[in-house]
């Protein structure tokens, strides 16, 4: 895909979707209102039915989340985006407004624990089958496509085990099997700065936009970027209709704010990552360390061709049983115990009791997500004192 906009992404970050407004303010103005006042009944029925453009009510479009949506597009080199009430209200709705009854999902079967919920058991009750395999096994992924399938979706990287896939590869393959199959990317640890899925074929790119597009903890949101016609039929029908996962003018604002300083907060994430997994690599305390940036992480070349760096996320084994392990988590100092990522502190959780425990323990497995498995979200702190955190915390498992 052509790079269609005219800016380099550092000045879209911060310009793009922004018209200074009426008043000439430099920061976008909050529109926190529910509904919108038409000057005449003839008016509002003619924007209801389309004639007229406007706003009607915020369930419906709000220019402060026109604006962010503006900018995330732009950032994705998207035609549009919707933004939504958090990551999951964008993956539901994109699913929804997209699935019907009787089709299939195909989908990896390492994704965040509540994506994979909706898709392995909540889809089901609505007639909608569903297949979960490994995505880095190609021939499998076009053995898995029916004449039905009607998504495909996955991560990458993915959560929590930092496995890579392949977007062009995926993308070719089912594109070779079944042409009018849409294929949905999670791009929620890359970021558009890293990672742009949809110059790689894929028709849909989620976020959960709590994370690294908010970058400061202290918003619930989502998005999804793809043609104007999908995002139409997401917005007009997903959110107004079945989610209602509206964003709240507010939260819009606030993000359209962090992203400003996205390229240089992934840049930090992308170094001090890379600095403390070569740190755990080398600690007699530490099995394994997952980490797309090491050159023996089996995703790492695949990494290095689709990405710009390769992001703020890292998971670990230790050399220690379950309780051991969580002992060594609970002393640690400076790092957060909690779910989440892409914020400005760090933060380390347990995947399979956390963030993955839909997951069953058969499945557990499958996805490669052990009991001894512990996601890291490296922070923007001086890398040297993250370091000596966990240098102390480790020192006492030897
Ligand atoms: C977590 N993740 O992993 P909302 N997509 C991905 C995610 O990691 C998440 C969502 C979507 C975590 C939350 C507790 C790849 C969430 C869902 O939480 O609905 O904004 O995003 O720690």
């Amino acid at each position: 895909m052509e790079h269609k906009y005219k800016y380099g992404f550092a000045t879209r970050q911060i310009h793009a979707g922004h018209d200074k407004n009426t008043y000439g303010a430099l920061c976008p103005p909050i529109y926190q209102t529910s509904t919108f006042a038409f000057g005449s009944v003839e008016e509002g029925g003619d924007r209801f039915g389309g004639a007229k453009s406007g706003f009607i009510y915020t369930r419906l479009g709000n220019p402060t989340n026109e604006l962010l949506e503006k900018k995330i597009a732009s950032l994705e080199n998207g035609e549009a985006a919707a933004v939504t009430a958090s990551g999951m209200g964008a993956i539901s709705t994109a699913i929804w407004s997209l699935i019907k009854s009787g089709e299939h999902i195909l989908a990896d079967e390492t994704l965040y624990g509540c994506t994979f919920d909706l898709i392995q058991h909540g889809l089901r009750n609505f007639g909608v089958e569903a297949d979960m395999i490994d995505f880095s096994d190609i021939e499998k992924v076009k053995q898995s496509i029916r004449p039905n399938t009607g998504i495909v979706y996955f991560e990458t990287p993915c959560n929590p085990t930092l496995k890579i896939i392949d977007i062009k590869e995926v993308t070719e393959a089912v594109r070779s099997i079944k042409k009018d199959i849409i294929i949905i990317v999670d791009n929620t640890f890359a970021t558009p700065y890293l990672q742009r899925p949809l110059e790689m074929g894929v028709d849909i790119v989620v976020h959960s936009a709590t994370k690294y597009l908010n970058g400061h903890g202290d918003v619930i949101a989502g998005a999804i970027i793809g043609s104007e016609e999908i995002i139409s039929q997401c917005k007009k029908h997903g959110i107004k209709d079945m989610t209602g996962a509206v964003l709240s003018p507010f939260d819009a604002f606030l993000i359209n704010r962090g992203l400003k300083t996205l390229d240089i907060r992934m840049e930090k994430h992308c170094r001090n990552a890379q600095k403390l997994a070569e740190f755990l690599h080398g600690h007699p305390a530490v099995k394994k360390v997952y980490y797309p940036g090491l050159p023996d992480f089996s995703g790492h070349e695949t990494a290095a061709k689709q990405m710009k760096g390769f992001g703020g996320m890292i998971s670990i084994e230790l050399n220690a049983d379950k309780k051991r392990t969580a002992a060594c988590i609970n002393a640690l100092k400076l790092v957060a115990i909690a779910v989440s990522l892409g914020d400005a502190e760090t933060l380390v959780e347990h995947p399979a009791s956390m963030t993955h425990n839909a997951y069953s323990k058969e499945e557990l497995e499958a996805a490669g997500i052990s009991e001894g498995l512990v996601r890291i979200s490296v922070g923007l702190e001086d890398i040297e004192d993250i370091i000596e955190a966990f240098r102390e915390g480790l020192d006492e498992l030897i």
